[in-house]
């Protein structure tokens, strides 16, 4: 069988992050390995999507042009890939000329065969910059939740979907000026009038094999009637419409960027100094079946939107499954590019370098495939140490080093079973159907879940015939022992086979340790892979447990860049109502100095001080003990309420109120004066 495997293009506006990773590289990664692992034909392609707002609001931001931005982007998050091993035969990039002479052909064809219409319509346009507003560039107030910073594509507040009219008072995001109304023509695809076979293809034929998340919202969307889609817009950025009199527009960003797996297709073609009409093999041929792996948000764009584009071209495939993932979370919030909560590839590297394998399965394993699911670094950590290295790693390290003691690093003869191998051998037979079968079914997590099963089964193996024990009376037990390493050390070579979809590089480094070549997949259930009498390498280990402070630390940073966006976005509080200057003046505030400093017993807010107003010493509880030390306070000046009736905490009488300043990230500041003045100064 041919497979056309396509991951997400994603947009090269910001370094990739674990929810991309989790919803659609590692398991078209997992797909793909697997299915080269069974012979089949696979091309898996992705790339940088390097058009739309997304990329040109970027470039405002940094100061950069579009495609200074996409260059660097692209650059950081193919080399992101590479390191995790996603295995892309080929990660193109929509700015290439390949890209644009696709996109623009694929246009032409549509028009020429009349399945565009052109309509005539009224947009926001900036008079003072001379361009049309859409999605992003327009700003105004959300109809359904009065977020006054709603875009004209969508509220961030309340998530809701909006067309720029919608808004009320829009203003430009360009100059902030109020947009005009402005008569433009656009280049519509007329989705209505695809409405009958895509119910019929979607929802008669892909009832059962498409995932219900997916299904669910074709449904929903068929079932409200398609409207006719824009396909081109009034931008700069993007492949230029390619007819005549049509400056200043563009393709629309979705109607390109799906048609760059097409141009991906070619660019590997070209790159392998191949007939660049070898990608007819893979788009045109009934015989491939075509894959698309995406993200929930992009569901409408895969099942409904690309395959009208593909059917009213009329060359090509439609794809056979739309696998799409749910969102992954951190630590129970959205990953955000732009409030920067997230755990990014390249950063994640520096702090655990070699441990791709690790993020890849714990990903895996709790991947969003029907729900979303929440990533933690405490859930991270255990199911490093409890899966990786106590079961994993563990058997296969036994199962080396009692090899190294027991029979000179070399592959043990078999000699008879006895009932336990036999249980052995018939779960061993099992497990890769299973496997198998979860994969084909694009259920990856269940298929990990079966591979670990395997390993729990060697550790309790090895656990329940303790060569180790047996190895008390070597004579006498040497060809039990020797069986029981054969299994195990056939088991661990199964293991290889079977983990390389999941954990790439953990199954070289098991090859290299049994120091053979990566075996075909259906050797896998055999124990017919390694030859008695065959070296291995010295054990090493696989996994290495990962400390508090190493978790600790990845919870620092992420708490820190919630305190550095929450100072980012601080909105003062409101005014408080008037007051008039006889209020003010009942307030008596003078400065004074902290004498001495106490934690209060018992409390964890509470510090006791003395101060010293000039004339007295005052007792003050302040609710300050968990943002300073208090022998760094002594002799810091501070401004005090004196003349606040007292008040009795924790059974000490309180004989003031220090005033504070909190910053947006709930850090306390004392009130002082810019420099030393005499105690019991006034303060008015
Ligand atoms: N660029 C969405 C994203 O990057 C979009 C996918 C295009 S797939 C053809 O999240
Ligand atoms: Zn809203």
């Amino acid at each position: 069988m041919r497979y056309t495997i396509t991951a997400a293009l994603l947009y090269a506006n910001g370094p990739a992050h674990i929810g991309h990773l989790a919803g659609c590289y590692i398991p078209a990664d997992i797909y793909a390995r697997y299915l080269r692992a069974k012979n089949h034909d696979v091309l898996f392609v992705s790339g940088s999507d390097e058009h739309g707002v997304p990329i040109t609001i970027r470039a405002e931001k940094e100061g950069l042009t579009p495609q200074e931005v996409v260059d660097k982007y692209h650059t950081i998050i193919k080399k992101s890939f590479e390191e995790f091993g996603i295995s892309f035969d080929i990660y193109s990039r929509t700015s290439k000329k390949i890209h644009y002479d696709t996109a623009s052909d694929f246009f032409t064809t549509l028009n020429n065969r009349k399945k565009l219409v052109v309509q005539k319509s009224e947009q926001y346009y900036d008079t003072i910059r001379n361009k049309f507003l859409q999605d992003r560039y327009i700003t105004g107030e959300c109809p359904k939740c009065g977020n006054p910073n709603a875009y004209g594509d969508q509220c961030e507040k309340c998530g809701a979907t909006l067309s720029p009219s919608e808004l009320i008072n829009p203003r430009s995001a360009l100059s902030n000026a109020t947009p005009i109304m402005k008569e433009t023509s656009h280049w519509y695809l007329p989705l209505q009038d695809a409405e009958k076979w895509l119910k019929e293809w979607i929802l008669e034929t892909h009832q059962s094999d498409w995932k219900t998340n997916v299904y669910g919202q074709c449904k929903s969307w068929l079932e409200q009637g398609l409207q006719p889609r824009a396909v081109t817009r009034d931008l700069e950025w993007g492949v230029p419409v390619p007819l005549p009199n049509t400056d200043g527009k563009v393709l629309y960003v979705w109607f390109d960027a799906p048609i760059g797996y097409i141009s991906a297709t070619k660019d590997y073609f070209e790159q392998k100094n191949e007939p660049i009409d070898n990608y007819k093999k893979y788009w045109q041929d009934e015989n491939t079946k075509l894959v698309h792996f995406i993200g929930k948000d992009n569901i409408v764009f895969h099942c409904i939107i690309f395959p009208t584009m593909l059917k009213a071209h009329g060359d090509f495939i439609l794809p056979t499954n739309v696998p799409a993932n749910e969102f992954l979370n951190l630590e129970g919030n959205k990953i955000s590019t732009s409030r920067n909560w997230a755990v990014w590839l390249h950063e994640y590297l520096v702090d655990f370098p070699e441990k791709q394998d690790v993020l890849r399965y714990v990903l895996t394993a709790n991947a969003p495939e029907q729900k979303d699911n929440d990533f933690t670094w405490k859930d991270f950590q255990t199911k490093n140490n409890n899966e990786l290295v106590a079961t994993l790693g563990n058997f296969i390290n036994r199962a080396f080093v009692l090899s190294e003691k027991y029979t000179e690093n070399k592959v043990p003869q078999l000699f008879d079973l006895e009932q336990v191998d036999v249980d052995l051998l018939k779960n061993l037979k099992e497990i890769p159907t299973k496997i198998e079968n979860s994969i084909e079914n694009y259920r990856f997590k269940e298929a990990l879940n079966f591979y670990m099963e395997l390993a729990r089964i060697g550790n309790k193996y090895m656990q329940d015939n303790a060569p180790w024990q047996l190895a008390k009376d070597l004579e006498k037990n040497k060809n039990r022992i020797d069986t029981i390493l054969h299994l195990s050390l056939q088991l661990v070579a199964n293991l290889a086979i079977l983990g390389e979809p999941f954990l790439p590089f953990t199954s070289q480094k098991i090859n290299q340790l049994l120091n053979i070549e990566p075996q075909k997949w259906e050797k896998a259930g055999t124990i017919t892979i390694l030859s008695p009498e065959h070296s291995l390498q010295k054990a090493t280990l696989l996994f290495a447990k990962i400390e508090d402070i190493e978790i600790q630390k990845q919870i620092d940073k992420l708490e820190n860049s919630k305190k550095q966006n929450e100072l980012e976005n601080y909105t003062p509080e409101n005014i408080k109502k008037e007051i008039n200057f006889d209020d003010f003046s009942k307030i008596d505030i003078r400065i004074g100095t902290i004498k001495t400093a106490e934690k209060v017993a018992k409390t964890k807010k509470l510090l006791k001080l003395s101060i010293d107003i000039g004339t007295e010493i005052r007792t003050v509880v302040s609710g300050i003990a968990e943002h300073f030390l208090p022998e760094n306070i002594i002799g810091q000046q501070v401004c005090l309420i004196v003349n606040l009736a007292p008040r009795a905490m924790q059974g000490i009488e309180s004989q003031g109120m220090i005033l504070m300043a909190e910053d947006a990230d709930g850090k306390l500041k004392f009130v002082a004066p810019t420099e030393i003045v005499k105690n019991g100064v006034t303060v008015k």
